[in-house]
């Protein structure tokens, strides 16, 4: 496969610094050889700078560097739409507020194929704030909000033509909501599993009946994997960490079963922040993470139960 790498040092749209930083530990941890030992055809092409975009002032106070995320908004939106033309675009963040242009890009490349996007957001949050509903005011916390077409975002980041359905729209891990979210979410068709699912029945069992919907709707898949999915034991680099996480090996068969349903067409690996790292292990298990979807096993071959 052809897998083009982004790299988006995007740090404005959470709380503290340090996620510029993303796409270069991704690098250093050897993202392109992982990808590369494996077959794929892997172009780095550097990393994106966002376009100069002027919104107006909002109301709600709290928020901060809109006219930054908007203008990367509708950069990254172009790239995911050009890069997905015959490649599988890889998103190096930065934070999440990303993960609105990709979406937006993907739902673009989507429509001009006639088939339906699917999101699957791993995560220990929603992020599903819109401009009025955020206290934090970090737009990291807004992106599903945004490409699911809520109100409020017009006028501020670029139109949605092609929202993403809610139906399409599945997050796994979630252990952290507002009540503005949830109040929200809860009217959405969204498919929300939270840790307590992930506890009762098993990630394998919960991406498995999301992945037989994909498949049955002729679907193009978009993943977006924020660190704090992970436990923060085994991925202490990220400004919001919460307890009770993904497990090592959770994690990965949701990354092995990704690849093994051949779905996937794009992915955003988001709110690395080197700064807060203990020598790499998080950059390099976010490398590791990558290579299980694209396909590295342990034996090469199928691996067959019973
Ligand atoms: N919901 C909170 C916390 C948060 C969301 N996403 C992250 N943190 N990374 C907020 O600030 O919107
Ligand atoms: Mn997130
Ligand atoms: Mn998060």
């Amino acid at each position: 496969m052809d897998v083009r790498l982004i790299g988006v040092p995007l740090q404005d749209g959470a709380g503290r610094l340090g996620c510029e930083m993303g796409p270069s530990a991704l690098r250093v941890a050897g993202l392109a050889d992982a990808l590369s030992s494996l077959g794929h055809r892997v172009t780095d092409c550097g990393n994106a700078a966002p376009r100069p975009a002027r919104p107006p002032v909002h109301p709600n106070r709290a928020i901060h560097h809109l006219p930054d995320i908007a203008g990367w908004v509708e950069t990254l939106s172009e790239i995911a739409f050009r890069e997905s033309e015959n490649a599988m675009p890889v998103f190096m963040g930065g934070d999440h507020a990303l993960s609105a242009g990709t979406v937006h890009g993907m739902a673009a490349r989507a429509a001009a194929r006639g088939r339906p996007l699917f999101v699957l957001w791993l995560d220990a949050h929603t992020d599903f704030h819109t401009l009025d509903t955020t206290e934090s005011g970090n737009l990291h916390g807004t992106p599903v909000a945004y490409f699911t077409g809520q109100s409020g975002f017009a006028g501020y980041f670029p139109p949605v033509p092609h929202p993403l359905a809610t139906e399409n729209l599945a997050m796994l891990g979630i252990r952290s909501a507002d009540p503005a979210e949830r109040t929200a979410l809860n009217a959405t068709a969204a498919t929300i599993h939270d840790m307590r699912a992930v506890d009762e029945h098993g990630v394998g069992v919960l991406i498995r009946a999301f992945l037989d919907r994909v498949k049955a709707a002729n679907g193009m898949l978009h993943v977006s994997l924020d660190v704090d999915f992970l436990d923060p034991s085994i991925a202490p680099a990220v400004g919001t960490t919460v307890p009770g996480g993904a497990t090592f090996r959770e994690a990965h068969l949701v990354m092995e079963m990704l690849h093994d349903s051949g779905l996937v067409s794009s992915l955003d690996l988001v709110e690395l922040n080197p700064f807060l790292d203990e020598r790499g292990k998080t950059a390099l298990l976010m490398v590791d993470l990558a290579a299980s979807l694209m396909g590295r096993t342990v034996l090469d071959r199928p691996t067959r139960a019973g």
